[in-house]
Parts: structure tokens; sequence; C-alpha cells
């Protein structure tokens, strides 16, 4: 019985050490380094090629190093193993200080700030009211939750949209198509921590941007797909968005001549809201790895069918 361990950007070794530390008799192997893949009950992957787990025939379980397990289900060979994903594991307090300085962003005018900045303009701009600056948290899981819940503490007026109903102190929760029609009307600010599944890919193009305020703002920290790009960019341009934060793209790393990096209303970051840091992520890769040898249901075991 042993662990394979594939990620291109993350670090193994802190992993091979907690592991090792935790339980001595799992090898922990780093791919390709696999004496024999016929031995292998367990995978700790970030975005494996698809086809990859293939060559594992006795594997049990596939254990994601992030949150998102959307580049997993996209593989048509993917074993019909349970998949479990990262329930927080120091995501959510990162995703929610990227969130926070996101909205205060907006909220106190950067932005404009910026461009007079480079134009040597001073110019004092009217202050938004916390009470004007709605933001509307698409995803309302442990991430966009957590997210909510801290922008409430700040004292902005949040509504959120989940699939299924939800209740989060200080936060207007709103589910189905007459929930996104309410965030839609209300947001200044939009956040997006939605899983990319079928249902949500594209979900943000012209018709959802054309439903909002005139001037309202974008932050995505969930899946470049979830944007149709073009529809972003013409939004922008025409005025009906007044900026956008972006931290995830449709192709990763952003090619050099792709728009964004220099368009005047974007703010962009390389895939880094929330980074899986092995000191915090790792007791929960063992206590799933404990539970599943003993035939005990791990936590955030995927949903297949949802997508999520
Ligand atoms: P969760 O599964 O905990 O939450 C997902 C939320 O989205 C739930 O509230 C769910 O509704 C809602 N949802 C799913 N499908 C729909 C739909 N069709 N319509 C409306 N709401 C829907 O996920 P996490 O919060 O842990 O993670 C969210 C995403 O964040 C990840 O999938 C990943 O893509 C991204 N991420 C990005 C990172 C970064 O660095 N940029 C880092 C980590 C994650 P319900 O409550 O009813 O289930
Ligand atoms: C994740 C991510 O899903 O880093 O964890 O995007």
């Amino acid at each position: 019985m042993s662990l394979v361990f594939y990620s291109l950007t993350d670090d193994a070794h802190p992993w091979r050490e907690a592991l090792a530390r935790a339980l001595p008799a799992l090898p922990f192997h780093v791919w390709p380094d696999v004496p024999a893949p016929e031995d292998v009950r367990y995978t700790l992957v970030w975005k494996p090629p698809a086809g990859w787990h293939r060559q594992f025939p006795g594997l049990r379980a596939i254990l994601s190093l992030g949150a998102g397990v959307d580049a997993l289900l996209e593989d048509p060979d993917l074993p019909a193993v349970p998949i479990t994903r990262l329930v927080d594991g120091g995501l959510a307090r990162q995703m929610a200080e990227y969130t926070l300085h996101a909205v205060l962003h907006f909220h106190r005018r950067m932005p404009e700030y910026g461009r007079q900045q480079r134009a040597r303009q001073w110019r004092i701009l009217d202050p938004n009211a916390a009470d004007d600056s709605v933001v509307g948290v698409l995803g309302l899981g442990v991430l966009g939750g957590e997210a909510a819940r801290l922008l409430a503490v700040a004292g902005f007026p949040v509504c959120g949209w989940s699939r299924t109903p939800r209740r989060i102190a200080g936060v207007d929760c709103l589910w189905g198509d007459d929930g996104l029609a309410a965030l839609q009307r209300r947001a200044r600010i939009v956040v997006n921590f939605l899983p990319l599944t079928p249902a949500t890919r594209g979900l943000l193009d012209a018709h959802f941007f054309s439903r909002l305020q005139p001037g309202a703002c974008l932050v995505n920290v969930a899946r470049g797909a979830h944007v149709v790009e073009t529809d972003l960019l013409a939004a922008l341009d025409s005025g009906q968005l007044g900026g956008a934060m972006l931290d995830v793209f449709a192709q990763e790393p952003l090619p050099v001549g792709h728009p964004f990096w220099s368009h005047p209303k974007v703010v962009l970051t390389p895939h880094v809201a929330g980074i899986t840091l092995a000191a915090e992520a790792a007791a929960q890769v063992i206590q799933n790895l404990r539970r599943l040898e003993a035939g005990e249901a791990p936590q955030g075991l995927v949903d297949r069918a949802a997508g999520y």
C-alpha cells in the first residue's frame, strides 16, 4: 500500500514530512518516482493530466490538494473511487481577506484615485456610504460563506446566492433564479465563489452583467471559466462594469498578450487568493486517510453528480 503525490505547483516536502510522522506505514512517493504502481492505494493531487490515474489499478481514493475539483472531474478516465477536496484547510481566512481587500478597494474608489494619480490630478471624490456598497456573494459554501460573514461583520450589506437554502448571520441568503435576479438588482460589488460545474460555467456573461447596476464591480476568486472573458471586457469598456479584480482565468498562467494585463479597469493576481499550505491542510488529509483505512466516510467527499 502506498500514496502518490502529484503537483506541479505544490512542494511535496512538507507533505512527505507530515504524512511520514502521522502515518509511518504509508509509503509516500512523488510522481514520477513510483516504484510499484500496482501498490498505490491513494493519490494526493493537484491537476494531474487526463488519464493519469489509470496507471494505478488498486486505487481506493483520490485526495485533492485544493478545494475545487473541476479539473479532476473533467477527466473522462477518472476511476470511480471516492474523491475528497479540502474543506477550508486554511483557505477560508486567506480568501476572506482577499475578498475584504477587493471590496474595500472598490468601496473606497481606489481605481479612480489610481487613475487620478497617474494623471497627477488632486481631486476629492464623494465617499460611498457603507450602505451603498451592497456585496453579492455567489456561492455560500465553506469559502464564500466565510467571506460573506467577514464582510457583514465589517458593516457591509451582504446578500449571497447558493443552490440550496442557507442561513448565515448578517447575510441575506438567496437561492434559485429569483434569488439570483434579486442579487443582481442589489449588488454594487459581486464576488464569485462558485464551484465550476456544468451549471455555473459561463454564468458571468453579457446577460449577467446587463442585469447589474451600471458601474457595478466584479471580483472573481473561483474559476476563470465562470466568466465569458470577451463579455467582461465589453462590459468594462462600455462602463456597464466599473472594475474587476481577477484572481483566476480561463487559461493559467494568463498569456502575456492577454488584454486583462493592461486593461485600466482590471486588477489581477496569479491565482493566489487562497494558497494550500501543508502546515494547515495536512491534518485534514491525514484524518481522511485514517478514515478511509477504517472504512469511514471522509470529510469533503465530492458529489460527482452535482460536480462539487
Ligand atoms: P463549497 O462546495 O463549500 O461551496 C460551493 C457553494 O456554491 C455552495 O454554497 C453551493 O450551494 C454553491 N453552488 C454550487 N452550484 C451552484 C449553482 N448551480 N447555483 C447556485 N449556487 C451554487 O466550495 P468552497 O466554498 O470550498 O469553494 C468554492 C470554490 O472556490 C472552489 O470550487 C474553487 O473553484 C474556488 N477556490 C479558489 C481558490 C483561489 O485561490 N482562487 C482557492 C480555493 C478555492 P449549496 O450551498 O446549495 O451547496
Ligand atoms: C483550490 C484552488 O481549488 O487553489 O483550492 O483554486
